[in-house]
């Protein structure tokens, strides 16, 4: 079986199969791993710290859309809440950590730590105690996690209008207290973030940091699931895809061999 069909003889190339079969066989392959892949993302940290904000904003939601996380100043998420994308990443909402009696072993527990593939701890100010023991019982069970300091807007805008003001300084003395907070976890990267405008800061960072981490099909779930929140991001997004460009090229030539959707 071979073809003169130039999109299909292409598509074997970029397969880097030596023939027809051989490339749709791997064709086959690759869908189900890109099918069955799933990334379960927890976001934890401190009651208000923006947790379902932040989740919302992943979603490409804002917090008043239907369908978007509840947010708000009180208390508002109390037991875990899934998000899925059909790209199978599940963003899950986790109550908050910031009691003072906190044990971050029991509440790993109660959340069922196993369920996620990874944690973003957030905060809306300084790093605390609390934060730190959940890092090292994440850590103890085999879990990576992600530090985000979260509504920067809100202090770039509260010095905003003072004299000498310099966004890239009070970034860096921000990520410099941040930093203080977590060094004996072995200096781990803080991302600033600002749920509001999600294109700013270091969320590009993030996004970078947790695809090194990632197996290729899950970073490409991942990517696929992000909002266009910048022109950066629409690169991205792009280049993940022309990865599997091939796919699609092979799909609809050959519909009936593989299952596309
Ligand atoms: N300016 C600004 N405000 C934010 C940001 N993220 C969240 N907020 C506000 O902070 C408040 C708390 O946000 P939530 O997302 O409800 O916080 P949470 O961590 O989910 O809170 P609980 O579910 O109660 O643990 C809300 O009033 C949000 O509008 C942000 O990036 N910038
Ligand atoms: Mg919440």
């Amino acid at each position: 079986m071979e073809s003169q069909d130039p999109a299909v003889v292409e598509a074997v190339q970029a397969s880097g199969e030596s023939t027809l079969e051989k490339a749709t066989a791997k064709a086959k392959e690759t869908f189900d791993q890109l099918r069955n892949v799933s990334l379960n993302i927890a976001v934890t940290g401190k009651t208000g710290s923006g947790k379902s904000s932040f989740i919302n904003a992943l979603r490409g939601l804002n917090d008043e859309d239907d369908g978007a996380a509840s947010t708000g100043v009180t208390e508002t998420t109390m037991e875990p809440t899934m998000y899925e994308h059909p790209s199978n990443v599940r963003l899950w909402d986790l109550p908050g950590t910031g009691m003072p009696n906190f044990k971050a072993n029991k509440f790993l527990k109660k959340v069922k730590f196993e369920t996620y593939d990874l944690f973003i701890i957030i905060s809306s100010e300084r790093f605390k105690e609390n934060d730190v023991f959940l890092a090292k019982e994440i850590q103890k069970k085999q879990k990576r996690f992600y530090f985000g300091r979260t509504k920067i807007d809100n202090d770039i805008r509260s010095v905003a209008k003072t004299r000498h003001f310099d966004e890239q300084q009070v970034l860096c003395t921000i990520r410099e207290d941040c930093h203080r907070n977590v060094k004996e976890l072995g200096n781990p990267k803080v991302f600033l973030i600002s749920s509001y405008d999600l294109g700013k800061y270091d969320f590009h960072d993030l996004v970078d940091t947790l695809e090194s981490d990632l197996s290729e099909y899950k970073r490409f779930a991942l990517v696929q699931s992000l909002p266009v929140c910048s022109l950066a991001m629409l690169e991205k997004k792009k280049e993940v895809m022309e990865k599997f460009i091939w796919l699609a090229a092979l799909g609809s030539s050959l519909g009936a061999v593989i299952p596309f959707p």
